[in-house]
């Protein structure tokens, strides 16, 4: 008989089968009562004395919690049963036990603290809350993805492993390549900008990057999923920003309906944006944070943690939960250079929500001999790069892009503490298992 999800059974005197994890277990002496839990919810099944000759209900009596159970029964109604209805088991299976005591407690209402739930995650991901982070996650790249596709981008899949980073020496980590080192991508960016060069026109690519961030934030991890997008033949930055202002309201606008489920279950909700998203320069925003907030980021070029979070607030105050600052002072060789207003800033943009960049992008710089320029006033060493320079000798279209932090994303979506909550198995500065 086929197994079905406990949210699929309706009541009926019909026969079910549903398999799980006995998440409660009441024994009243002539009645056994086991919560099964599986992917979907849990359902009561009820062992009744009556029902079930002496050697099948010492069986049952035998469940321990969070022992893996097979049962067939009948659904019947039953006022007071969690659901309104509970199943009459008339064959069962203990599949596993499951030894004790457990490692982590996973009933509701018992919280643990985050190193020990990470250290057991397997465990952790068994509560319904935990699951429902990650089930919305799954509908957040599913939406995601629809809007790419309808949108004619051409997913891709580039390498991991690569020669050079493309943001900066700081932050690789090295792999022994046969007799040479290579180093885990910072992100995708050589690559999405040299198909420009082969006329794949616009592309989308979703996957790991490694940062070896040497502090631990709540917003920053060592490996992380960037969904990277690129597109050819702009007009200018602004083209580049459409394509993200879009995919993000239609994110925002789809998951309020598709992520009901989850959304409830963490009791959380979506405000879909109605209005544009502002587009301010960084020297506006230094403006705001200077004047109304007496904060003067200790880095020139960048807006610091307080930063963005203060400008947030600024924003959010006004209605808007995103807000783009564009303008970036240059400090990455491939972002063009100044902007109409001021020569000294690249066309580099930075998009915050509810105070947290959540992604980088801009136009890049599509000249040759620009682009070596910028490198060498960037002391960037070019034979690192020969690759990609190549692509840029016989015909590259002006083109721009931007690299999303999708677990930055899925964590403010749903107001979570820490971005770790959002990533299955994190990696930090002292954690690589499990
Ligand atoms: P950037 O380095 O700003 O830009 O990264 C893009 C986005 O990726 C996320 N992100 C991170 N998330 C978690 N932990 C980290 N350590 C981490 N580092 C980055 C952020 C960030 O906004 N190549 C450019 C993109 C481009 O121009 O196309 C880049 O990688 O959400």
């Amino acid at each position: 008989m086929e197994r079905q999800y406990t949210n699929e059974i309706e009541p009926s005197k019909d026969r079910v089968r549903v398999s799980g994890w006995a998440h409660e277990v009441r024994d009243i002496g002539k009645l056994v009562f086991v919560i099964l839990r599986d992917r979907e919810g849990t359902v009561q099944i009820t062992f009744k004395k009556d029902n079930l000759d002496d050697k099948e209900f010492d069986r049952a009596k035998d469940i321990g919690r969070e022992d893996v159970i097979d049962v067939m029964g009948s659904v019947e109604e039953n006022d007071e049963a969690p659901n309104g209805f509970e199943i009459k088991p008339e064959e069962f299976e203990i599949l596993t036990e499951a030894k004790s005591p457990l490692p982590l407690e996973i009933r509701e209402n018992i919280d643990s603290e985050m190193e020990t739930r990470l250290d057991n995650r397997f465990m952790d991901l068994r509560k319904k809350e935990i699951h429902a982070i990650f089930s919305f996650r799954d509908k957040v790249i599913t939406s995601l993805r629809e809007w790419y596709d309808e949108n004619e981008f051409l997913e891709i899949h580039t390498p991991i492993i690569s020669k050079g980073g493309a943001e900066g020496g700081a932050t690789l980590f090295p792999v022994e390549y046969y007799s040479n080192k290579a180093y885990l991508r910072q992100s995708p960016q050589l690559y999405k900008q040299m198909l420009m060069a082969s006329g794949f026109d616009k592309v989308y690519e979703v996957g790991p990057s490694f940062r070896a961030e040497e502090f631990a934030t709540s917003r920053h991890v060592s490996e992380f999923t960037q969904w990277d997008v690129e597109l050819a033949f702009i007009d200018g930055v602004d083209d580049v920003m459409d394509v993200l202002e879009d995919s993000m309201k239609s994110l925002l606008k789809k998951m309020k309906k598709r992520g009901q489920h989850e959304l409830g279950v963490l009791d959380e909700d979506i405000e879909v944006p109605e209005e544009d998203f502002p587009r301010i320069t960084f020297d506006k925003a230094r403006k705001i944070l200077r004047e109304e907030y007496n904060h003067v980021p200790e880095e020139k070029g960048d807006l610091d943690t307080e930063g963005e979070k203060l400008l947030g607030e600024h924003f959010q105050e006004k209605g808007h939960d995103f807000v783009f600052v564009l303008g970036y002072p240059n400090e990455k060789f491939y972002y063009m250079q100044e902007i109409e207003e001021d020569e000294a800033a690249s066309r580099k943009f930075d998009l915050l929500y509810k105070g947290q960049e959540i992604s980088s992008g801009g136009q890049r710089e599509h000249r040759l001999d620009v682009l070596l320029d910028a490198m060498e006033e960037q002391d960037v060493d070019k034979s690192n790069f020969k690759f990609y320079l190549e692509a840029f000798k016989y015909g590259m279209p002006p083109h721009g892009g931007f690299g999303v932090g999708l677990d930055r994303v899925v964590t403010k979506m749903i107001e979570l503490d820490n971005i770790k909550e959002s990533i299955l198995f994190p990696r930090d500065p002292d954690r690589v298992a499990p």
